[in-house]
C-alpha cells in the first residue's frame, strides 16, 4: 500500500518537472521575467532605486560658468584648506584652484546671481558679491569640517551632498551641549580614575579622542529619529573600556573587575574571557532625548586590527533581516532597523586589506547592510608611527574613495562638529543606504598604552600635546563661557561620575557578572551548560524524492542551458528514480531542500558557488535567453510539515557568488552566522587552499569565539581537498591546520565541548549528514568540511537514498562494508578521504584483499574514539595497522589522528606510515610525479601482505596475556561494560610483530621483545 503510494507520488512529482520543463520549451523570450533574484527584498537587497538627479538649475550659472568654476573647486578642493588638526601641526593649505583670480573673478566683480550656484537654503540671498558667496563657501567647506564627495560617480548623490552640506549651516541642530559635556567628563574622568587607581594598566587610553563618545551618541541620536532602534557596533581597541562604559552601557563594576585582572564571565564560565581591550557586550540603553530604547551589541573581534570590520557588517545584515522577518516587514528595504558602525584607527584603516575588501563588498547584493557609518579615529599616529609612514595617501581615510564612499572630515576639538558630521552621516546613509565614512581628527595624549613613553619618537608633537588644555576641558570652558552651563554645574556631574567610579571600583571585588546576553534568535537553542542534544538526521525517502525532483525544476519561461539539461538535470532524475546513485551534488541539494522545508533557511556564499567551481552544483539556472537568475529550491511547492500547527514557514536558499575575497567574505559569514542560528551558512573556497586567505579569521573567531567570547557559531566551511593533479596550490585544503585548532585532548580523555568539527566525507549520504546536523541540534558549531574534487563525478562515490532515510545519521567511522570475515583479516588500513577509494579498488583487485579492512574515520575532530574502538576490535587476529594518506608526512591528519589511534591499538601494536614523506610544496606540480607518487603510495599500502597472512596461521597457535598497559586500561574497563563479549585477541599482544628495517618495514613472524 505504501509503496504503491510513494510510486505514485514520485510518477506525479516527476510529471511535474517534466511538464514545467515542456513549458520551458514552448513559452516564447517575450513572456520572460527580467531578473530579480540578486535585489529582492526576501535577501535584504531591496534598496531604494538608483538616485536620479532632478533638472538642472543651471540657467542663472551658465552666465556665471566662472562662478560655477570656483563653486564647484571649493566642493573639490575645499577640504584641503580646512582646520581639521587639533593640534595645529597640520597647516591649511593655499590651493590655487580656490583662487577667485584663478577663474577670472575679482573682488569688484558685480554682483552675482546665486541661483544654480550654491543650494538655495545656503543663507545667501538670491544676488550677492563676491566676498558674501566666498565666505558663504569658506564657512562651509574650509572649517573644522569638510567633505569629499566628488570622486563619487553619481551625479544625483554629489548634488544631494552639496545641498545637504551647504543647507546645513542654516539649521539649528537640537541643543544637546549638555549631554556632550557629560559623556565628555566621563570619558576624561574614567582615565584620569584608571590612572591614578591602576596606572600599570595597559588600557590604550580615549585621552585626546574624547569626542568620539559625542559622536557615536550623536550617531545613535541621528538613527533614532529615522526609527532605527538597533545598533551593530564593531570597535577597535582604542578607549574601547572608556567607549563601552560612559556611553555602551557596559557594567562599570565589571569592567574594573576586568582591569584588576578579573573575568568578564561568571566564576564558574566555561569561557576563558579575552583581553581588556576586546571587551563586548548587548545592552538595551536609554538616551537623552531619544524616546525609545536602543538596542546595542558591541560585536566581539579579535586583537587582529580591522578584522571586526566585516564581522560587524555581516551581523548587522542578518539582524536588519531578521527584525524584518520577525515584524513580517514585506516592504523592507535593507538597513531599515539596524544602525552599523564601525570604528577604526587611522594606521589600521589605511593599512589593513580586509578594510579595502570589506568596503569593496559593501555595495554588493548579498553584502548590503544598508550602509555602515564608519568612523576613523584619527590621533595622527600608529603605535610610534606617524601618519606620514603609515601611508602612502594624504589621509588615513583614502581608501574607502574606491568605493564611491563619501568622506567626511573633521577636528575633533569641538564636539559640535563631530556631533555635526554624525547628523551628515546618517542623514547621507539613510538616503541612499551605503557606506560613509567620518574622518575624525584627535591626538593621543599618552603613549600607545600608558606604560609607554610617547617623546622617544614623537617629541615635538608630544611637546605640543603637553601645552595644551584637554578637548573636555576646553568645550566646558566654552559652554561656561557661552552661559550655556554653570561651574557649578559642570562640578556637579564630575563629582556624580567620580562617586560611580568609586562605588564600581569596590564593588569591583565581589562583583559577579551576569552570562553575557545573546542575541535574541539564540534564546531558542540550548543555553550555555545545557546537554548538547543530537538526534538522527535522516529524512522521509520520498521526501527526499520530492525535493530532488523540485530541485532541478526549471522555471516558467526559463530556458536552461541544454549542456545542464543533458548532464544535470537528466542524470539527477534517473538516479532518484532508481533511488541510488546519489552524487554529492544531489547529496547537498537534498540536505539544502529538507532544511529549507523544516523552515531553516541556508545562506551558501562564496566564488561561484551558484554554478559550483566544478560545475557541479547548478543551485541556480541562468536562462538562456534573458539571463534570469532561477533558484529551484526557492520554489518548491511546500511539503507536508508545512501544514503542522506552528510550522516555520519554509525557508529560503540564498546563493552568494561572492567577490573574489576570502579574508572579510569569510568575516561577513561569521558575523552573519552569530546573529541568526535558523540559516544554515556555508563559505565555500574555490579551492581548499584558498581559506588560509582568511586563517586570521578561522582562527581568532570561528574555531575559538565561543571559547573566548560565549558566541557560538554554526560556520560551514566547505574547502575541496585531494590530490589529484591539480597542482600543489589547488589540491590542500591543509586539514592539518584546522585539526590543530581543535581542542580534541590528545590524552584520550573526551572534550565536553568540543570547539570546532573536522570531517572529510567519503560519501554524499555522510555529507548530506553532515550539514542537516549542523541545524538539527541545540547547539550551534563550527564544521570544517575537506570537501570532494574528483569525487563529485566518481561512480563508486555515491549513495542510495535509504542511506539518508529516516533513522539515518552521519558516522564518524565507517567500517569496511566489504569483509566479511573480520577475524580473517591482518592489516588494517585506517585512512580518511579520497584516498579510501583508490585503496579500496587495489584492494578489490589484490588476491589477499580479504585480508585487509579498510577503516575511514570520517571525523577527525573531536575523535571519534569510542566509534573506532568497536570497529577496531572486531578484527581481533589484525596485527598491522596502517595510516594511509595522500597528504606529505608533515601534513593532513596523520600528525593529529596518529597518537589518538594509537590509543585504540592493542598494546604491542604501532601505527605505521604510508604516504608522501615530508616536503615543502603540497605535491607534485607535475602531472606525471603527482601520478607516480600516488600510485606508490598504493603499492606501499598493500606490500608485506603475505607474510602477515602467514603470522595468521601462526598468530592462531599461541596466543599470551600479557599486563595492560595504563594506556590500555580504560579499553579494559570499555570491555568491562559489554560483559558477555570476548575480549578479542588483537587486544592481547599476539605472538606475531613487525620488523622494521632501515627506511621499510618487513613483516615477519617474530616473538614479542624480538623488535
Ligand atoms: C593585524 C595587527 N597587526 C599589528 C597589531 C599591533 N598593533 C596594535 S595597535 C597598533 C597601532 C594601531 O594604530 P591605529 O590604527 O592608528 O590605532 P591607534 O592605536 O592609534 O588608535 C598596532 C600596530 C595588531 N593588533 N593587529
Amino acid at each position: 500500500m505504501l509503496a504503491a503510494r510513494t510510486s505514485a507520488r514520485r510518477a506525479a512529482a516527476h510529471r511535474a518537472a517534466q511538464r514545467s520543463q515542456r513549458a520551458v520549451a514552448r513559452l516564447p523570450a517575450l513572456f520572460l521575467l527580467a531578473n530579480s533574484y540578486h535585489d529582492t527584498h526576501e535577501y535584504g537587497c531591496h534598496s531604494p532605486p538608483a538616485p536620479k538627479p532632478g533638472p538642472y538649475e543651471g540657467g542663472a550659472a551658465q552666465a556665471n560658468a566662472s562662478l560655477l568654476l570656483l563653486a564647484n573647486a571649493y566642493r573639490r578642493y575645499g577640504h584641503l584648506s580646512s582646520n581639521l588638526d587639533p593640534l595645529g601641526l597640520r597647516k591649511q593649505e593655499h590651493v590655487e584652484e580656490l583662487a577667485a583670480g584663478t577663474y577670472g573673478l575679482t573682488e569688484d566683480s558685480a554682483e552675482f546671481s546665486t541661483k544654480g550656484i550654491v543650494a538655495p537654503a545656503t543663507g545667501l540671498p538670491p544676488t550677492a558679491s563676491l566676498r558674501e558667496i566666498i565666505a558663504a563657501l569658506q564657512s562651509i567647506y574650509c572649517e573644522k569640517i569638510s567633505y569629499e564627495f566628488e570622486h563619487i560617480e553619481s551625479l544625483a548623490v554629489r548634488r544631494w551632498f552639496s545641498d545637504y552640506v551647504e543647507s546645513l549651516k542654516q539649521q539649528a541642530l537640537p541643543e544637546r551641549s549638555r549631554r556632550h559635556h557629560e559623556l565628555l567628563v566621563k570619558s576624561e574622568g574614567i582615565e584620569q580614575f584608571l590612572q591614578k587607581k591602576l596606572p600599570s594598566t595597559k588600557r590604550y587610553g580615549l585621552e585626546g579622542s574624547e569626542s568620539v563618545v559625542v559622536l557615536l551618541d550623536q550617531l545613535m541620536y541621528e538613527g533614532a529619529q529615522h526609527g532605527l532602534a538597533d545598533v551593530v557596533a564593531s570597535l577597535s581597541h582604542r578607549g574601547r573600556i572608556n567607549i563601552l562604559t560612559t556611553l555602551f552601557g557596559y557594567p562599570l563594576d565589571v569592567a574594573m573587575r576586568k582591569i584588576r585582572g578579573g573575568s568578564e564571565f561568571p566564576d564558574k564560565s566555561p569561557h576563558t574571557g579575552d583581553m581588556l581591550v576586546d571587551l563586548s557586550g548587548i545592552s538595551t540603553l536609554s538616551i537623552p532625548d531619544v524616546d525609545m530604547p536602543i538596542e546595542v551589541e558591541i560585536a566581539a573581534n579579535a586583537c587582529h586590527l580591522e578584522t571586526g570590520t566585516p564581522v560587524g557588517m555581516g551581523k548587522s545584515r542578518a539582524r536588519d533581516i531578521g527584525i524584518a522577518r520577525a515584524k513580517s516587514n514585506d516592504r523592507h528595504a535593507i538597513g531599515d532597523h539596524v544602525l552599523p558602525i564601525s570604528v577604526h584607527g587611522d594606521s589600521g584603516f589605511s593599512g589593513q586589506g580586509i578594510v579595502a575588501e570589506s568596503l569593496g563588498m559593501s555595495g554588493l547584493a548579498h553584502f548590503n547592510n544598508g550602509g555602515t557609518i564608519h568612523v576613523v579615529l584619527n590621533n595622527q599616529i600608529g603605535y610610534t608611527t606617524p601618519a606620514s609612514h603609515t601611508r602612502t595617501t594624504r589621509y588615513a581615510s583614502d581608501i574607502a574613495k574606491f568605493a564611491n564612499v563619501p568622506v567626511i572630515h573633521v577636528n575633533g576639538e569641538d564636539p559640535e562638529d563631530a556631533a555635526r558630521a554624525a547628523r551628515i552621516a546618517v542623514a547621507y546613509r539613510q538616503e541612499f543606504r551605503r557606506d560613509v565614512v567620518i574622518d575624525l581628527w584627535t591626538f593621543r595624549k599618552r603613549g600607545h598604552n600608558e606604560l609607554d613613553e610617547p617623546s622617544f619618537t614623537q617629541p615635538a608633537m608630544y611637546r605640543t600635546i603637553a601645552a595644551r588644555p584637554s578637548i573636555p576641558a576646553a568645550y566646558e570652558e566654552r559652554l561656561i563661557a557661552a552661559g550655556k552651563l554653570t561651574r557649578d554645574e559642570a562640578e556637579a556631574v564630575r563629582c556624580q561620575w567620580a562617586r560611580a567610579l568609586d562605588a564600581a571600583f569596590e564593588g569591583s571585588a565581589s562583583c559577579s557578572p551576569a552570562e553575557p546576553r545573546r542575541p535574541h534568535a539564540w534564546s531558542l537553542l540550548g543555553a550555555p551548560g545545557d546537554r548538547p542534544t543530537e538526534g538522527a538526521t535522516g529524512v522521509d525517502v520520498d521526501t527526499l524524492f520530492d525535493i530532488g525532483v523540485q530541485s532541478v525544476a526549471a522555471g516558467e519561461g526559463l530556458r536552461v542551458h541544454p549542456r545542464i539539461e543533458r548532464f544535470h538535470i537528466r542524470p539527477r532524475l534517473k538516479r532518484l528514480e532508481e533511488g541510488r546513485g546519489i552524487d554529492w551534488a544531489t547529496a547537498e541539494a537534498l540536505a539544502f531542500g529538507s532544511l529549507l522545508r523544516e523552515g531553516h533557511g541556508v545562506r551558501l556564499c562564496g566564488q561561484d558557488v551558484g554554478r559550483g567551481t566544478f560545475s557541479q552544483r547548478h543551485a541556480m539556472f541562468v536562462c538562456q535567453d534573458t539571463e534570469r537568475v532561477y533558484v529551484p529550491l526557492n520554489h518548491m511547492a511546500p511539503g507536508d510539515g508545512a501544514r503542522r500547527p506552528g510550522a516555520r514557514p519554509q525557508g529560503k536558499l540564498e546563493v552568494v557568488n561572492s567577490n573574489l575575497c576570502e579574508e572579510a567574505v569569510v568575516g561577513f559569514e561569521y558575523g552573519m552566522a552569530t546573529e541568526d542560528p535558523f540559516t544554515l551558512p556555508i563559505w565555500e573556497a574555490q579551492f581548499g587552499d584558498f581559506f588560509n586567505n582568511s586563517q586570521t579569521l578561522i582562527d581568532a573567531y570561528v574555531a575559538s569565539g565561543e571559547t573566548k567570547w560565549g558566541r557560538q557559531n554554526g560556520l560551514v566551511l566547505l574547502l575541496p581537498h585531494g590530490f589529484d593533479g591539480g597542482g600543489p596550490d589547488h589540491s590542500s585544503s591543509r586539514i592539518e591546520r584546522h585539526l590543530q585548532l581543535s581542542n580534541d585532548p590528545a590524552s584520550g580523555h573526551a572534550q565536553t565541548m568540543p570547539n570546532i568539527h573536522v570531517a572529510y566525507p567519503t560519501t554524499p549520504a555522510q555529507f548530506f549528514h553532515l550539514l542537516r546536523r549542523q541545524q538539527k541540534r541545540n547547539f550551534r558549531r563550527p564544521l570544517i568540511v575537506a570537501g570532494p574534487k574528483t569525487l563529485l563525478r566518481l561512480a563508486s562515490a555515491t549513495s542510495s537514498l535509504s542511506e539518508m532515510g529516516p533513522g539515518t545519521r552521519f558516522q564518524p567511522v565507517l567500517d569496511d562494508p566489504t569483509i566479511h570475515d573480520p577475524l580473517a583479516v591482518k592489516r588494517v588500513m585506517l585512512v580518511s578521504g579520497k584516498a579510501y577509494y583508490d585503496l579500496e579498488k587495489t584492494r578489490s583487485e589484490h588476491p589477499l584483499g580479504a585480508h585487509v579492512a579498510i577503516v575511514r574515520i570520517e571525523e577527525l575532530a573531536p575523535f571519534p574514539r569510542g566509534e573506532l574502538y568497536s570497529v577496531l576490535e572486531q578484527y581481533a587476529n589484525a596485527t598491522d595497522f596502517v595510516w594511509v594518506q595522500e597528504e606529505p608526512r608533515n601534513a593532513g591528519a596523520y600528525a593529529f589522528a596518529a597518537p589518538r589511534i594509537q590509543q585504540q591499538l592493542p598494546p604491542h601494536a604501532e601505527l605505521r606510515y604510508v604516504g608522501r614523506p615530508e616536503h615543502a610544496a603540497v605535491c607534485s606540480g607535475v602531472d606525471a610525479h603527482q601520478a607516480a607518487e600516488q600510485a606508490q603510495l598504493v603499492q606501499n599500502a598493500f606490500e608485506g601482505l603475505r607474510g602477515l597472512v602467514a603470522d595468521l596461521v601462526i598468530g592462531s597457535i599461541s596466543i599470551q596475556k600479557p599486563a595492560p598497559s595504563p594506556s590500555h586500561q580504560h579499553k579494559q574497563q570499555h570491555q568491562q561494560q559489554k560483559p558477555d563479549k570476548p575480549i578479542p585477541a588483537a587486544l592481547h599482544p599476539a605472538s606475531v610483530s613487525h620488523r622494521w628495517a632501515a627506511g621499510r618495514s618487513i613483516y615477519a613472524a617474530t616473538q614479542p621483545g624480538d623488535r
